[in-house]
């Protein structure tokens, strides 16, 4: 696994700075971040590291021209096939390169990424409307008005008054991740509503949001969600104080929080660095931008360095390993207790468990921008048409990470266990 070495606490130890630091990081802590991050991207790239690098002030490098190339290049050809949200993080990415998402042009290829995504936004609402969820996520909902919103094109404001009424729905459990991320589609659409209705309900949707994450802070001493919540939280928080006020955000308590943890994947680290310089997703298409726009992909690129291995340990652990699907089909339970070496990843104990007994537990993975996603496990696939998963907990608790990131300790209790979002 790709490991970002150097956290933001060691860079903060090393600049001498304070816990203080809010909403104005000193800039050698912020390039530093940058450079880990662009250090650790692998091609095909995902977009959030191109949006990440233009918010940070990153847009000349080498790498930053070769997954803008990239990014135009998969996107003339793929951007049908794509989810929504994908399409949206495209467009916010493109904006913020100085490219016109309207027309982007590789391979001799041409194509329209903002017409795309009413498409696919339209298909989105059309389904919370009549089934109450999205075709993919409301994660992804979010950023498809976000963008919309911030190009100017028609199809937003539906979205976002969608997605306000699924925030405001008691009925709706709805993770802070995703919240968040409405905050800054609501917060645009806001500035853009012409009907009092309308400005009313993206207040409300607005301020009962940020004010159960002000709420969630105070409770948890700076936390927001989780650990990898943060960024976007941090993100919704900075572009929404008139709709907490006068409530004020002790935004250097939860600076803090980001400043203790060692971020290791980019992904993580792409979401956080936007909010470390005050530089939201809401601000993708605010970069100062050239008359002209002539980005030519540089050739000298050179590749990411090496992967660090983790360092093979003697000690071994054991892990409790158990497979529950009580929700479609042939019900299964089946237990098992793995020994890996200290220190492994989850994926170890899958492996392992799927060596003593593949009858039982071989399983599948996928590669994401996450790190490998479990989509399947004793034959049972997860399918987001019934919007099937595997999650995994530890104990009663819902892990905070990928199996390919996550590592058990002794006597843990690990279930995999077959639910819907
Ligand atoms: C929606 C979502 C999901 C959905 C994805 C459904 C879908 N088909 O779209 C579901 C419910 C399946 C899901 C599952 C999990 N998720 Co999730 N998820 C999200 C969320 C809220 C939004 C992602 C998104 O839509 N992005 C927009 C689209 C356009 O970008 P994308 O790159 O195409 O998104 C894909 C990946 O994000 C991927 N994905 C989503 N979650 C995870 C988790 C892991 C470990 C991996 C490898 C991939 C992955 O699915 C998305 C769609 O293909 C993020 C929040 C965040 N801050 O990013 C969390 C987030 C990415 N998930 C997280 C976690 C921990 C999980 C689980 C491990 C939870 C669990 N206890 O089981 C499981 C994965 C288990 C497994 N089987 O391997 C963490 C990852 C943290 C980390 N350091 O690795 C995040 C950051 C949330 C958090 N703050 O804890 N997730
Ligand atoms: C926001 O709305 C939810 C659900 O309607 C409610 O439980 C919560 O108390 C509200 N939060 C605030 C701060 O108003
Ligand atoms: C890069 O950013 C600088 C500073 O924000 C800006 O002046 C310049 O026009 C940008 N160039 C491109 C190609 O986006
Ligand atoms: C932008 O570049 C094109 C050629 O690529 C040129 O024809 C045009 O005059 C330029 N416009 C400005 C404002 O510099
Ligand atoms: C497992 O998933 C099922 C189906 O969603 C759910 O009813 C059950 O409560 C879950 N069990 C645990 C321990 O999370």
């Amino acid at each position: 696994m790709l490991r970002v070495a150097v956290t933001v606490g060691v860079l903060l130890a090393l600049l001498g700075g304070t816990a203080t630091l809010c909403c104005g990081e000193p800039q050698d802590l912020i390039s530093m971040l940058l450079r880990e991050m662009e250090a650790a991207i692998e091609m095909p790239p995902h977009p959030a590291f191109l949006l990440a690098m233009n918010l940070a002030g990153d847009n000349k490098s080498d790498i930053h021209n070769k997954v803008l190339q990239y990014i135009k290049e998969e996107a003339v050809e793929k951007a049908q096939d794509m989810a929504s949200g994908r399409v949206a993080l495209d467009v916010l990415a493109l904006v913020s390169s100085c490219v016109d998402p309207r027309h982007v042009e590789a391979k001799g290829k041409s194509i329209d990424l903002v017409s795309v995504l009413q498409k696919k936004t339209d298909e989105e609402v059309a389904s919370i409307l009549t089934s109450g969820v999205p075709k993919t996520t409301l994660f992804s909902v979010s950023l498809d008005a976000l963008a919309l919103c911030l190009v100017q094109a028609g199809g937003y404001e539906s979205a976002a008054v969608a997605l306000a009424g699924q925030v405001l729905d008691p009925k709706k459990t709805i993770d802070v991740d995703t919240r968040a991320m409405a905050v800054q589609a609501l917060v645009c659409a806001y500035g853009h509503a012409d009907l009092q209705s309308v400005q009313d309900l993206l207040w409300k949707a607005v301020s009962n949001v940020t004010n159960d994450l002000l709420d969630e802070q105070e409770r948890r001493g700076g936390l927001i969600g989780n650990i990898y919540s943060m960024g976007v939280a941090l993100q919704a928080l900075e572009t929404s104080s008139k709709f907490y006020a006068p409530r004020q955000w002790n935004c250097a308590q939860a600076f803090a929080v980001v400043h203790r943890h060692d971020y290791q994947q980019p992904m993580a680290i792409a979401q956080v660095l936007p909010a470390l310089v005050d530089k939201p997703y809401l601000q993708a298409a605010s970069v100062e931008c050239p008359a002209n726009t002539t980005a030519s992909p540089d050739q000298g690129f050179s590749p990411p360095p090496s992967l660090e291995t983790t360092k093979e340990h003697e000690a071994t652990i054991e892990v409790h390993y158990r497979i529950l699907n009580t929700l479609i089909g042939n019900h299964f339970n089946n237990c098992i207790s793995v020994e890996v070496p200290a220190g492994s990843v989850l994926l170890k104990v899958l492996e392992a468990a799927e060596k003593k007994e593949p009858d039982t537990f071989s399983f599948k993975t996928e590669e994401t921008f996450w790190g490998p996603m479990v989509v399947s496990i004793h034959g049972l696939a997860a399918n987001p048409r019934d919007r099937t998963y595997w999650e995994f907990l530890s104990g009663k608790d819902a892990l905070k990470e990928g199996v390919g990131t996550y590592k058990p300790h002794n006597m843990e209790h690990i279930l995999a266990n077959f639910t819907t979002y």
